[in-house]
């Protein structure tokens, strides 16, 4: 099988045994390789540098392999709380002159049409001559559009380049050249002089050596300089693979002499054929050492940099998304995975890297929603908003000339579409956050596959075209064109569709589920308890909804949990300025325990309680003891519903019926 790599390196593989059981294997090796999996159960590992440090965990579960992956990489950080809504990059890209009137015109179609959104992107447009940390005056407006965001509660995120303009134009001097100079932080070529390549400068590009002591401090001023100019909260880093337009450097890395390092005498696969294909000199200079060893720890190194960057610049939770990654990289970082088609096999194509990252302990990750490459199609868009809306990351973004895409532009299917999914994924935002706190704390994933769930089914290995949110959501997306159902296999368990309550009890069968235009198949695993939140247009507005909780029961039982904290401040699992809430329901009786009420948010209150696949109707109830009438069951439906409760989170609270 021809192999070719990737924006990012992850020497990691999960197995799954026939008898259930699985392990995990990690090559903690930046250099360049190639990985063959044998026919017979083996594996060969070809690399052409560094040590051979294996790594391997024994399980048994796969949620235990990547618990143990986690624990030697680092835990996925904690993202703030508005980056968990809805995103979208600028639909223009270059697109006929493009003007920052676009930019206002796609920001009030989207308000006007009620689509729940938190951050607005800006692409490379914004900046003068594509150079980083300057604005072109097409965008002089942006400062203000940027401050009127955050007026209404949203946010904002511009793209960054690690590549800096080489050379100072005529009288006006480019701080970041000369800082890096100053400094001496850029990467250098094997003469030691900074290395020349080019990326979107007309000029050249050379760039910074972040394994370099003094790069985050570069970085930082450099970062805190323009942040004096835009109010951007968060940092979106591309091309730090690094990319380069031209191979290797200006003069094809001819400055090192003997050129073992450009062309090793084994070359595993790769795009174009040779290591600088594309990037840097194998040859160049780093603080840290060569570019051969170091090449695929680049963006990694730039994220931690810019992570820091951004904490201490203001001073809360920093939110960066990468396009390369290494393992460790989501202590610090999400990832989307870059440019894709406007497909529906790259739509189908996504599910299998999203739930790829989430073992690699990245689990803020997003495809492009409705693709990049090529124009998209009303059907594929309103399909795959729908399957966007439940990316960890999810954002809408689109490549150069490609007609707009945002959920507005495209009529009123696909606006029915994304108004649906996006307000269910604001519904469940307290759920997925809550999963997120988990990942940070035990290294869980929050996609995962079904296998995860149900290790000792076969049937559940190879199935990448469903997916599910932590233990008790399965997300059923349509992949294909002209289906109004999706055909799934279901583990043996209860299952409730999320929208008319009904419960599947499958003996690990298959069955049939119906899709409407503006519908994405949701269950809800039997035996678990969701924590939601009434959907608004923001998250900040979410936030100051009641609280409700959808409990799925299985044998009249079931469990879950919510973490709540303000969502934006540094450690706060460090400094236990947390809330975090259990809910048990067996019988009938439902009751919290209150494991940690340290953050005092105005408003922590359950309204609603939702109880699925119950038999029985009841003649009272009581809540802490006093006689309690806002219930009312729905016999058909087989649920009951508790109205009004008004119950402060922050106390444990005892419902009985
Ligand atoms: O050479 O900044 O993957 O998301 O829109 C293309 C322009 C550079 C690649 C990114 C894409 C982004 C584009 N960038």
């Amino acid at each position: 099988m021809a192999m070719i790599n990737g924006y990012g390196s992850h020497p990691f593989y999960l197995l799954m045994e026939k008898s259930g059981k699985s392990h995990g294997v990690f090559l903690f090796n930046s250099n360049a390789m190639d990985i063959i999996l044998q026919p017979a159960p083996a594996i060969t590992y070809r690399v052409i540098g560094g040590i051979l440090d294996f790594y391997f965990f024994s399980g048994p579960t796969p949620s235990d392999v990547i618990t143990q992956y986690t624990e030697i990489i680092g835990k996925p950080f904690l993202p703030p709380y508005w980056s968990l809504g809805f995103h979208m990059s600028r639909n223009f890209f270059f697109r006929y002159g493009q003007t920052f009137e676009d930019l206002v015109q796609v920001y009030n179609r989207t308000i006007e049409a009620g689509i729940p959104w938190d951050t607005h992107w800006n692409d490379i447009d914004y900046m003068d001559n594509k150079d980083d940390f300057t604005l072109s005056n097409n965008f002089k407006q942006l400062p203000e559009y940027v401050n009127n965001l955050h007026k209404n509660g949203m946010h904002h995120i511009i793209i960054l380049d690690p590549g800096i303009k080489s050379r100072q134009s005529n009288g006006t001097i480019y701080v970041p050249l000369k800082d890096g100079l100053d400094n001496n932080i850029l990467i250098k070529n094997s003469a030691g002089q900074p290395l020349e390549g080019k990326v979107w400068n007309d000029i050249g590009t050379v760039f910074p050596d972040f394994t370099h002591p003094n790069a985050t401090q570069f970085w930082k001023k450099q970062i805190l300089n323009f942040h004096n100019i835009v109010k951007f909260d968060g940092l979106w880093l591309d091309m730090n693979e690094p990319a380069n337009f031209v191979n290797g450097d200006f003069d094809g890395c001819l400055s090192f002499k003997s050129g073992h390092w450009e062309s090793p005498q084994y070359i595993p696969g790769i795009v174009g054929g040779h290591l600088n294909y594309k990037t840097i000199c194998m040859s160049a200079i780093h603080f840290a050492g060569i570019h051969y060893d170091l090449h695929n720890l680049y963006g990694l190194v730039e994220t931690i940099s810019t992570h820091d960057a951004l904490s201490e610049i203001m001073n809360t939770r920093p939110f960066v998304i990468s396009r390369s990654s290494y393992p460790g990289f989501g202590h610090y970082a999400g990832h989307w995975t870059g440019d894709i088609n406007s497909s529906w096999d790259d739509m189908k194509q996504s599910i299998t890297d999203i739930i790829n990252f989430n073992l690699f302990g990245i689990p803020l990750v997003g495809a492009d929603i409705c693709g990049f490459h090529h124009d998209t199609t009303v059907e594929l868009c309103l399909r795959w908003i729908q399957l966007g809306a439940f990316y960890p990351f999810s954002r809408n973004h689109n490549g150069q000339y490609m007609k707009d895409q945002d959920p507005a532009a495209l009529g009123s299917k696909v606006l029915l579409s994304a108004k649906k999914s996006l307000n269910t994924r604001y519904y469940l935002l307290p759920y997925l956050y809550s999963l997120f706190w988990k990942a940070h704390v035990y290294g869980e994933t929050v996609v995962r596959p079904l296998f995860f769930e149900f290790p000792s089914d076969n049937n559940t290995y190879g199935i990448d075209t469903h997916f599910l949110w932590g233990a008790a959501l399965l997300i059923l997306p349509v992949l294909k064109e002209k289906n109004h159902h999706v055909y799934v296999y279901l583990p043996k368990d209860i299952w409730y569709d999320f929208y008319n309550k009904t419960a599947i009890s499958s003996n690990g069968n298959y069955f049939v589920i119906t899709a409407p235009d503006d519908t994405i198949p949701l269950l809800i695993r039997g035996g678990y308890i969701l924590p939601t939140q009434m959907p608004d247009l923001t998250t900040k507005l979410s936030r100051k909804n009641h609280f409700e909780l959808l409990a799925a029961t299985k044998h009249n039982q079931a469990t879950g949990f919510l973490f709540f904290d303000d969502g934006k401040s540094l450690d706060v699992w460090k400094n236990d300025s947390y809330n975090k809430v259990q809910f048990k329901l067996a019988n009938n009786t439902f009751f919290s325990i209150v494991e940690k009420n340290n953050c005092i948010d105005d408003n922590f209150v359950l309204q609603n309680i939702t109880v699925l696949g119950i038999k029985e109707g009841l003649t009272n109830s009581q809540v802490n003891g006093i006689p309690f009438k806002g219930y009312y069951f729905n016999k058909t439906e087989q649920v009951l519903y508790f109205k009004m409760l008004n119950l402060d989170l922050r106390t444990p609270f005892n419902l009985t019926w």
